[in-house]
């Protein structure tokens, strides 16, 4: 084997104008390093932040000629990772093309008779270090579907998950084998930017939410591995700020105070982050002010929603007075909070959406991000409206429905063209990241999407 590797892993790109945020690929840093303690060979590439990427491709695969390599495939990326599969078999049909990531799980079928061969789902640990040791017989391995099988959707839904379970056996995430420069989130205080995962899965059962990687049993590293984490990220890897991605690091409100106790305890002293959203009713104020005190300066809340009704219907289990009660916590505590909502839900009428914008206003987060909800299958949303769509499903499915695309425009301009607005978010993140921010809201404004 060329050079020694024996798996090159690859996160497919995606359009990166329309994302806010740009964050190293965790799960396949995660791969990388389960492989690598298990003795095999690894090398890993993000075409997300590779301008060129398919030239680059091109030489890397024909330099390297690797025995497997592992795509990582999200939403965002599905067609390029297709394009992928067409340029690595085109340079050598022999190498072994596996998939894995939230896209092939969630819709399989999507990748059937594509140019690659299989199909690992779920949390992809265990099934791609069997896969990587095994031989050219690969039938009885464990979740690992072939590309080529007309059953292939129905394998994968049907399957067992294949977990770590005990997350603390994992190794730390294999951010030695990657330049962490380039990566960027909405707002920070200190560049470069690293996401660690403290838990997996959330028990809720929102309607729109896919917890098909992870499923909805939550399980958790305990305070002490991941306060050894933010240390080894601090002193070695050099992270300047740390973005926590659980979907529910808040599970556990006592493993959460055990932890900010270590950090303190310890002396690191980093800025981090809970950008991916904590749960309102899980907040306190004690709480918040426990976060602040050991570092963590900005959360974010979601109640995608502005109205009682609304909220239960998607089934948050929350009601609106836990969202104005954490944002008044947070005012009183000095902790930065964004708020995200979703527009799109079949049930949304004028006045649904008047009353994101209203309730948006009244929370007054710093920061206010706005999404179109996908109706990703095995998600009730996707059940009750997307069924019946087969692998042709829409993402969109109410389309460019103009009362969606008029409230979404409108909704932006309402909340950042408040007077003052645009001098808080200045004088709270500075030019530099205010001028991306804007020109982000232009792009997305201006195509809508
Ligand atoms: C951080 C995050 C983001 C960040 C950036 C992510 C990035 N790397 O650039 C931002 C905020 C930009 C973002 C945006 C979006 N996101 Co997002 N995001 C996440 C989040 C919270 C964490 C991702 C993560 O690090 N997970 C931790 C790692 C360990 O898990 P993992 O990546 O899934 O990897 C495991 C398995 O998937 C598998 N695996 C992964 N790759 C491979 C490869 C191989 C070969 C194998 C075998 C296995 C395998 O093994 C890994 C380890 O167990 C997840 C939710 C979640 N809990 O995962 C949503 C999530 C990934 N996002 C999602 C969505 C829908 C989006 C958006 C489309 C939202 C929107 N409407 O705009 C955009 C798309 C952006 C994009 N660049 O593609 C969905 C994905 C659905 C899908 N089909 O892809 C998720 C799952 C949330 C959800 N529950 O709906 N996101
Ligand atoms: S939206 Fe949040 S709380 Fe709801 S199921 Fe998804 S991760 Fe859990």
């Amino acid at each position: 084997m060329a050079n020694g590797k024996v798996v090159l892993l690859l996160n497919a790109p995606c359009d990166n104008r329309f994302f806010v945020s740009r964050q190293a690929p965790l799960g396949l840093l995660y791969i990388a390093s389960y492989l690598r303690k298990h003795g095999v060979e690894v090398a890993l590439l993000d075409l997300n932040v590779m301008p060129f990427w398919r030239g680059r491709l091109n030489y890397l695969v024909k330099k390297l000629r690797p025995a497997i390599i592992g795509v990582s495939v999200n939403y965002s990326s599905r067609k390029e990772a297709i394009e992928i599969c067409r340029i690595i078999k085109a340079v050598d049909p022999g190498i072994t093309i596996v998939l894995g990531g939230p896209q092939p799980t969630i819709s399989p079928g999507e990748f059937f008779a594509s140019r690659a061969d299989y199909i690992i789902p779920y949390e992809g640990e265990r099934a791609m270090l069997e896969f990587a040791r095994a031989g050219s017989d690969r039938s009885a391995l464990r979740n690992v579907f072939s590309c080529r099988d007309a059953g292939l959707a129905d394998s994968v839904r049907k399957a067992d998950r294949y977990p770590v379970e005990d997350l603390n056996d994992l190794p730390f995430p294999a951010y030695d084998l990657i330049d962490i420069r380039p990566y960027y989130i909405n707002s920070y205080k200190r560049k470069p930017i690293v996401s660690v995962l403290t838990s997996r899965g959330c028990p809720n059962n929102c309607i729109f939410c896919s917890q098909a990687v992870s499923g909805r049993s939550w399980r958790a590293r305990s305070a002490g591995n991941v306060a050894d984490e933010f240390e080894w990220l601090t002193r070695e890897i050099g992270a300047g700020e740390i973005s926590v991605e659980d979907d529910n690091f808040t599970a556990d409100i006592g493993r959460v105070y055990e932890f900010c106790g270590l950090l303190r305890k310890r002396g690191i002293s980093i800025p981090w982050q809970l950008a991916n959203g904590v749960r309102a009713d899980r907040l306190t104020r004690d709480l918040l002010s426990e976060l602040k005190v050991s570092g963590c300066w900005k959360i974010a809340i979601a109640p995608e929603v502005g109205d009682d009704e609304s909220m239960k219907r998607i089934r948050k289990g929350m009601n609106m007075e836990h969202f104005r009660q954490a944002a008044r916590w947070c005012r009183e505590t000095g902790m930065v909070y964004y708020a995200y909502f979703l527009m799109g839900f079949p049930f949304q009428g004028e006045k649904e959406l008047r009353a994101i914008i209203d309730f948006a206003e009244e929370l007054d987060p710093l920061l206010m991000d706005l999404s179109k909800i996908v109706p990703f299958p095995g998600t009730e949303i996707y059940d009750t409206l997307a069924s019946g769509a087969g692998t042709n499903i829409s993402y969109y499915y109410r389309g460019r429905d103009p009362l969606i695309e008029r409230y979404y425009r409108k909704a932006y301009l309402d909340f950042y063209l408040r007077s003052g607005k645009l001098r808080r978010i200045i004088s709270a993140i500075g030019i530099r990241q205010f001028c991306s921010l804007a020109r982000y809201a232009c792009r997305v404004l201006l195509a809508g999407r």
